[in-house]
């Protein structure tokens, strides 16, 4: 393993010389590059490396995930003629996220860097990211959103909205400025301690943030520059895999407040399902007492479903008629309740107008979902959600 010791530059950019005595080492790095059809970026991208090398004496290997490309990209490394850059071809598992982590996997260096291909990313910021490392940041991100940081001017206002929104969003997982940054640099010791890796879409610095529990990560500022060559393959449906992200790692950071969240919006939509059973049997003729019962039915199916589907996913797997008698079961004593407290309602406190159907109705669902959560709460998913 090669030691070199940290640039001047790169202390003198982060603000913190009088630290640099106590920061021994610049480790050699492994750069990351998920590709796909960036076959014109490649050769740049590599020749500016070999200048950060050269000026920096930052020991660095260069590794393109490329996903079949079939564009020359291969051809194109082959021919770079430098030992310390190679490309993989993937044929499974494809995506962007999949790719930087088996990239990670295989690198050989004990700092990791993951960075685009398209020079979106100067990796003449790597000294400084490294040097961050060194001094016990456990991620330095390539922020464009810290001081100092900035992007190319033609960011319409719609895609700067998006970046901003995205990273609201994630503001309750990391106090970071730009999550959403996809140059970073972490300690491959920390990565392989990250739990249960599994990214959907591009996000993949916030994920690795969530996993591996990092609370001091340093942001360095960078300038985004926009791609001159190729196109860009965020497309709206990879946008849209975010939110399925989000709720990935909302669920892994604050997993019993985020059942009962997902149990209660479950709940609030079977309210709706019941009301609107309960006003079409009533405007087919049947009784209060047949409308009530069927709007309880109707729910509680529904409710199954949803929370089958949403709230207890991770069980989804599992034979579903009986989760369904479970279900059922455990929601037994809340529909009880729930009818008894509606009928008692309309023949010993209200009367029997639609309004009062409604009010007892109402009541009655409140109680028999308190019931119905606790059911499920401490008997049907009871293993998993102490957990
Ligand atoms: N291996 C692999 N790389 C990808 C895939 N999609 C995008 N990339 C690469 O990921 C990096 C970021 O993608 P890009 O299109 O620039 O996204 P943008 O910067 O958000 O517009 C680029 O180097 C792409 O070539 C994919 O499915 N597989
Ligand atoms: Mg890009």
């Amino acid at each position: 393993m090669t030691l070199t010791t940290p640039s001047e530059n790169a202390a003198d950019a982060i603000g913190q010389d009088e630290e640099l005595a106590r920061i021994e080492v610049v480790k050699p790095v492994s750069i990351i590059v998920p590709t796909y059809k960036e076959v014109e970026n490649i050769p740049l991208l590599i020749e500016r490396v070999r200048k950060l090398r050269s000026d920096s004496g930052v020991e660095a290997e260069l590794i393109f995930m490329d996903d079949s490309s079939c564009d020359g990209s291969v051809e194109a490394v082959a021919n770079c003629g430098h030992d310390w850059v190679r490309i993989v071809e993937r044929h499974q598992d494809r995506g962007l996220s999949p790719a930087v982590i088996d990239g990670f996997r295989i690198a050989t260096n004990p700092v990791l860097v993951c960075m685009d291909c398209d020079l979106s990313h100067p990796p003449e910021k790597i000294p400084q990211m490294v040097y961050g490392l060194s001094a016990g940041q456990q991620m330095v991100i390539g922020s464009r959103y810290v001081p100092g940081g900035s992007t190319d001017d033609d960011w319409g206002f719609f895609r700067w909205l998006n970046s901003r929104v995205a990273t609201l969003l994630a503001r309750p997982l990391t106090a970071v400025s730009d999550p959403m940054s996809g140059f970073f640099a972490l300690r491959r010791r920390d990565f392989d301690r990250a739990s249960e890796l599994n990214p959907v879409g591009y996000k993949i610095a916030l994920e690795l943030i969530v996993k591996c529990g990092f609370e001091n990560v340093g942001e360095v500022p960078i300038h985004f520059s926009d791609r001159v060559h190729g196109e860009s393959k965020l497309t709206l449906r990879e946008q849209l895999k975010y939110i399925q992200h989000l709720r990935r790692l909302y669920l892994f950071r604050f997993a019993n407040a985020m059942y009962l969240l997902q149990f209660l919006v479950v709940g609030a939509l079977g309210v709706v399902v019941n009301l609107v059973v309960l006003t079409l049997l009533l405007m087919f003729g049947l009784g209060p007492k047949t409308a009530i019962a069927g709007g309880i039915v109707v729910s509680v199916c529904t409710n199954f479903l949803l929370n089958r589907r949403f709230t207890f996913s991770y069980a989804r797997d599992r034979n579903p008629f009986k989760q369904f008698l479970g279900f059922v079961a455990a929601s037994a004593v809340g529909m009880a309740v729930n009818f008894l407290v509606s009928i008692y309602l309309i023949e010993y406190v209200l009367d029997d107008t639609r309004t009062s159907i409604y009010i007892a109705s109402l009541c009655g669902i409140a109680t028999g979902m308190l019931f119905n959560f606790l059911g499920n709460r401490y008997l049907v998913f009871r293993k998993r959600y102490i957990q």
